[in-house]
């Protein structure tokens, strides 16, 4: 057993039946110049995020950890698309509709796609989610029962739309989520910090939450203690 030092108390996880999930570190959210930019976002907020990642998925990937990365996303027939997400926020241009980077929110465009930094590697299943959280329509919760992954340490954007929803799934699932602070990231900062808090509050609700550089600590055998 590893622990990570975390709120509200410190997270105890075996590698073996622990995954780490990145959740939707897609180039329409989070490059310049992709579909969250032009609604008006300042995606610098979430490309913070891009590094803390990265050094958790290289250790994770030396640890033999299973990484398991995450994408919203339709058919390109937009089949699976529901009528009041289509229709959400009046948008011009909307999910299946021409955007900066490709057809919005459809897989294969290249908006859809990971970014360059958090590239997916052969082994590692990426999981193309058409709701906010990573469960709902995905074979999500039957890879981790076949690899009996019981634990999941959670990075990616945004935290408080499809991190938090994804946490709740998996928490009412059974699975213990351990969140990454560093490695999450909102286009709103007062979200990012509520959402953070909403995570660890009462005892733990919905999870822990801790931080890149603890999380390498405790993955690289540190023994830690529990924060005050
Ligand atoms: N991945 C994810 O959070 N999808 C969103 O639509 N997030 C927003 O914050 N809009």
């Amino acid at each position: 057993m590893n622990a990570v030092r975390a709120d509200p108390y410190e997270f105890e996880f075996d590698p073996a039946t622990s995954a780490l999930l990145i959740i939707d570190m897609q180039r329409d959210f989070v490059d310049p110049g992709g579909f969250g930019e032009a609604l008006g976002n300042d995606v610098s907020h979430l490309r913070k995020a891009i590094a803390p990642t990265k050094r958790v998925l290289d250790a994770a990937r030396r640890a033999g950890m299973l990484v398991i990365h995450t994408r919203e996303g339709h058919r390109p027939d937009l089949a699976d698309l529901p009528r009041n997400k289509k229709l959400r926020g009046r948008l011009k241009s909307g999910i299946g509709d021409a955007g900066p980077m490709g057809r919005i929110l459809v897989r294969g465009e290249r908006g859809h796609g990971i970014i360059d930094e958090l590239a997916p590697i052969p082994g590692e299943p990426v999981v193309d989610k058409p709701g906010k959280g990573a469960f709902h329509a995905t074979d999500l919760d039957a890879m981790l029962k076949n690899r009996v992954i019981s634990q999941l340490i959670v990075c990616g954007v945004t935290t408080e739309v499809c991190v938090h929803t994804t946490v709740r799934e998996a928490n009412d699932r059974g699975y213990d989520c351990l969140v990454l602070e560093d490695c999450t990231g909102s286009y709103f900062p007062e979200f990012q910090a509520v959402g953070i808090k909403m995570i660890k509050a009462q005892g733990g609700i919905f999870g822990w939450v801790s931080d890149s550089a603890r999380f390498l600590e405790a993955l690289a055998g540190a023994k830690g203690t529990a924060r005050a």
